[in-house]
């Protein structure tokens, strides 16, 4: 016999995990549904993509400095968590008050319906997977509570109360509709993703040859061309756009002359060129990962202006839109200042990756990503930043944002230990716009010593950097710091990203024995 009490929390755990199991089958069912129809309106997606654009500031830069590229993933789990919680509430609620359990479970899914719709770019399908979720979710419970209920008014029950058979084998099937459900969703994106390789032009203005890099002669120095998969990545997007080719279009339109509409063959028709540019995410803290080095091939941004005829005298911004109406804003004098700003559609010789904004995306050297960068872009509109403000505007941050001249140690390693005698202190460096000129090292404190450089790329891009060190045993300090090519030293001032970027020297200790 077991005592009342005991009783009491084995059948509230038991309804706790009906409502959780309710709730898994009715997502992984929305989950298949979105899959077929709008993959980012699934539930557990949508809420997660409007908790990042409502999170504040402060807290997001802190979840990319602490999380780096696993934020998203730590994000979503999160809102699982939160929601598999509430779950078990519903079905704690139902035990006594089924309508009122249900309507829990309803209500939560359809607050995800709710944020669905609202999300940028959305339309009255996004709603589907929600009402799926919660129809689905909502019977399950139901059903779960009667099979249960039947066992309860059994005249002889098991130990556990219900027939436990009937349970189990109830549970085991939502449990195994769920993971089919799944399993058939991740099918049917990867299906619907398709592949990226379009048919790129020969560019008319091609880069020389690309020098050979530090890297083979001394390993451990970021090497001079980041391997596209290896780029980083940082967007406020949970799932990456699977963008059509053959239907997406670029269409230019605001202050214009004539608002125009390109396709990705008119485009690639235009005159091509190839640039090595280094990009950075103003996230970037000193000594960070967040900047990569690629050549890339696209259209100058100023021909695919030219096509619409803008109207300089109005406009001061050009508002990019992605293909999700997710905004970015550029300084039109920035980006028609002469510097090869691009509307790329190929880097390092292949297309775009789907994460780097398949099938075209802006680069604009020495301006940081999120006020140049916009990646799978559908729409360029020549506006004031007076009339309209791109997402990181509303935020806060800085709208005019130039890449701040910063160095970064890439070996040895912070808090390693090495050996006495030689050791090659090496790295990278970058000025966008005016270049690198100098590199130097400090060593405990001591006078700055200057290393020596690898090859020029462009001013455009990172610079390598080594200097051979006589290293002593004992606790080392080791700090670089750059000038760029106009004689202005990096600042040793430290600032956060927030609002512009951050700023600062890069110190490290290392030990010798
Ligand atoms: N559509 C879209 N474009 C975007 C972003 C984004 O969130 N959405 N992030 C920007 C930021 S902050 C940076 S630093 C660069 C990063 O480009 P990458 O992911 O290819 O390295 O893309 C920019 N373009
Ligand atoms: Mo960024």
């Amino acid at each position: 016999m077991q005592t009342p009490d005991k009783t009491e929390r084995w059948q509230m755990l038991r309804h706790a995990a009906y409502g959780v199991l309710s709730t898994v089958v009715g997502l992984a069912a929305a989950h298949l549904v979105a899959a077929v129809t709008v993959p980012a309106a699934s539930p557990v997606l949508a809420v997660g993509s409007t908790v990042i654009d409502l999170t504040p500031t402060p807290l997001k830069e802190w979840a990319i400095r602490e999380f780096g590229s696993a934020d998203k993933a730590i994000l979503v789990g999160s809102v699982t968590v939160v929601v598999l919680l509430l779950a078990a509430v519903a079905g704690i609620v139902a035990r006594k008050r089924e309508v009122a359990g249900l309507l829990v479970i309803v209500g939560l899914a359809g607050v995800a319906g709710v944020l669905a719709v609202l999300r940028p770019g959305s339309g009255p399908l996004d709603v589907l997977p929600a009402l799926v979720a919660a129809v689905v979710a909502a019977a399950s419970l139901w059903w779960l509570r009667r099979i249960d209920g039947q066992g309860m008014s059994d005249p002889s029950p098991g130990v556990d109360g219900p027939s436990r058979r009937g349970v189990v084998l109830a549970t085991g099937g939502l449990a195994a509709a769920a993971v089919a459900m799944g399993a058939l969703g991740r099918w049917v994106t990867s299906y619907r993703l398709g592949g990226t390789d379009v048919a790129l032009p020969v560019a008319t203005d091609p880069a020389p040859p690309f020098p050979t890099g530090l890297e083979q002669k001394y390993p451990g120095i970021t090497p001079l061309r980041t391997p596209t998969s290896e780029f980083y990545r940082v967007d406020t997007r949970l799932t990456v756009p699977a963008v059509d080719v053959d239907s997406w279009t670029l269409t230019i339109d605001g202050d214009v002359e004539e608002e125009v509409t390109l396709t990705f063959e008119d485009l690639a028709a235009m005159e091509t060129v190839e640039r090595d540019i280094t990009l950075t995410c103003v996230s970037n803290e000193v000594g960070g990962p967040y900047v990569g080095g690629a050549r890339w091939l696209g259209v100058p941004l100023a021909d695919v202006l030219a096509r619409a005829g803008i109207d300089a005298t109005k406009a001061d911004q050009i508002l990019s839109t992605d293909v999700d109406g997710m905004t970015i804003s550029t300084p039109l004098d920035v980006a028609l200042d002469g510097r090869d700003a691009l509307i790329a559609i190929g880097m390092n010789g292949g297309p775009l990756p789907r994460e780097n904004g398949f099938p075209a995306r802006m680069v604009v050297p020495g301006l940081y990503g999120f006020v140049s960068a916009c990646k799978w872009i559908t729409k360029m509109t020549l506006t004031t930043y007076d009339a309209e403000q791109a997402y990181w505007t509303e935020r806060d941050w800085a709208t005019d944002a130039p890449i701040k001249i910063s160095s970064r140690i890439d070996t040895p390693k912070p808090l390693s230990t090495s050996d006495a005698g030689p050791i090659v202190i090496g790295g990278i460096a970058w000025a966008q716009g005016v270049g690198i000129d100098k590199v130097e090292v400090r060593i405990d404190g001591e006078a700055w010593r200057p290393a020596t450089l690898g090859p020029q790329v462009t001013d455009d891009y990172w610079r390598q950097w080594f200097y051979e060190w006589e290293a002593e045993p004992g606790q080392h300090f080791l700090a670089v710091r750059a000038t760029n090519k106009d004689g202005d030293v990096q600042s040793d001032v430290r600032m956060t990203p927030f609002p512009e970027g951050s700023s600062g020297l890069q110190e490290i200790s290392v030990s010798v024995s």
